[in-house]
C-alpha cells in the first residue's frame, strides 16, 4: 500500500468513526428545529375596516377615520379584555403630523395590564414620545411597569433622527416570552428590551393616543417568541444539511 492510498484509507475509516455522532448530532438539531414554534396563532385582531369600535371600551374621544383609530381630542383612551402575558402584540402606526401641538400625549400601548377597575392596578407598557436632537427630531421608545404602587422604565432606546416625523409608519411588534423577556420592534428593527417577570398576568389591552396618529392592523398572536435568533436557526440549518451531505458522500465511497 503506498502512502497516498494509506492516508485515503485514513482518512475513510476516520469519517466513517465519527458519523454515528455526526448524524445524532445531525438529529437533534433537526428535533430542536421541528420544536420551534412555526405557526402563528392569532387571538384577536382589529383593523377597524367595519368602521366601528365594537369589541371595545372606548373613550368619547376615540374614533374610527377611514379604517383607523383615532383619537379625536388631546388624547382618546380605548380597552379590551385580553389575557395574553406571552406572544405578540401588533399594530401599524402613521404619524399624522400635528407635531408638538400642545397636549400631546404620544402614544401609549399597554399590551398586558390589570382591569382598569381592579384596585391593585398592573401592566407592561410600551411608550413612544418625541424628542429632539441637534438636527431634528427622533422617536423614544420605552418599556414601563406599574406594579401596583409607581410607574418605572424598565428599558429605553432612541428611534432614527429624522427632519420630520409627520407621514411616518410605524409597524410595531411586541413579544413576551414565558421568561418574561419583552422587546419591541419597529419597522423589523429592535428598538428596546427588558426582562421582568413581577406581572405575570394580564386582564386588559389598552391603547392611549394622542391626536397626532392613527392605528390599524391589530393583531394579538400566543404563539411565544422564538428563543434562538432566525440567524442562528439558519446556521443550525446549514450545518445540519452539511453534515447530512458528508455522510453520504462517506457512506457512498
Ligand atoms: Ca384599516
Amino acid at each position: 500500500m503506498n502512502l497516498d492510498k494509506e492516508v485515503k484509507e485514513m482518512t475513510k475509516v476516520r469519517t466513517r468513526m465519527l458519523l454515528p455522532s455526526l448524524l445524532v448530532l445531525s438529529c437533534f438539531l433537526v428535533l430542536a428545529l421541528a420544536a420551534m414554534p412555526c405557526s402563528a396563532a392569532e387571538v384577536w385582531s382589529d383593523n377597524f375596516d367595519d368602521g366601528n369600535l365594537d369589541g371595545w371600551f372606548a373613550g368619547a374621544s376615540a374614533t374610527v377615520v377611514d379604517g383607523c383609530l383615532r383619537g379625536a381630542g388631546h388624547s382618546a383612551e380605548v380597552l379590551r379584555p385580553c389575557n395574553l402575558s406571552c406572544g405578540s402584540w401588533s399594530l401599524d402606526v402613521l404619524d399624522i403630523g400635528g407635531w408638538k401641538e400642545p397636549y400631546q400625549p404620544g402614544l401609549y400601548v399597554y399590551f398586558m395590564g390589570s382591569d382598569p377597575d381592579a384596585s391593585l392596578r398592573t401592566f407592561y407598557c410600551l411608550r413612544i414620545t418625541q424628542g429632539n436632537t441637534a438636527t431634528g427630531l427622533k422617536y423614544i421608545y420605552a418599556i414601563t411597569k406599574m406594579d401596583g404602587s409607581a410607574t418605572t422604565t424598565l428599558a429605553s432606546g432612541d428611534g432614527l433622527e429624522r427632519a420630520d416625523l409627520k407621514g411616518v409608519l410605524h409597524h410595531i411588534r411586541v413579544t413576551r416570552s414565558p421568561d418574561g423577556h419583552m422587546s419591541a420592534y419597529v419597522n423589523g428593527t429592535l428598538m428596546v428590551e427588558a426582562t421582568d417577570t413581577e406581572i405575570a398576568s394580564s386582564e386588559s389591552f389598552r391603547i392611549i393616543i394622542g391626536y397626532d396618529y392613527a392605528i390599524d392592523n391589530i393583531v394579538v398572536d400566543d404563539t411565544p417568541p422564538l428563543a434562538v435568533p432566525l440567524e442562528l436557526l439558519a446556521v443550525g440549518c446549514g450545518i445540519t444539511v452539511v453534515i447530512v451531505v458528508i455522510a453520504v458522500i462517506a457512506k457512498r465511497r
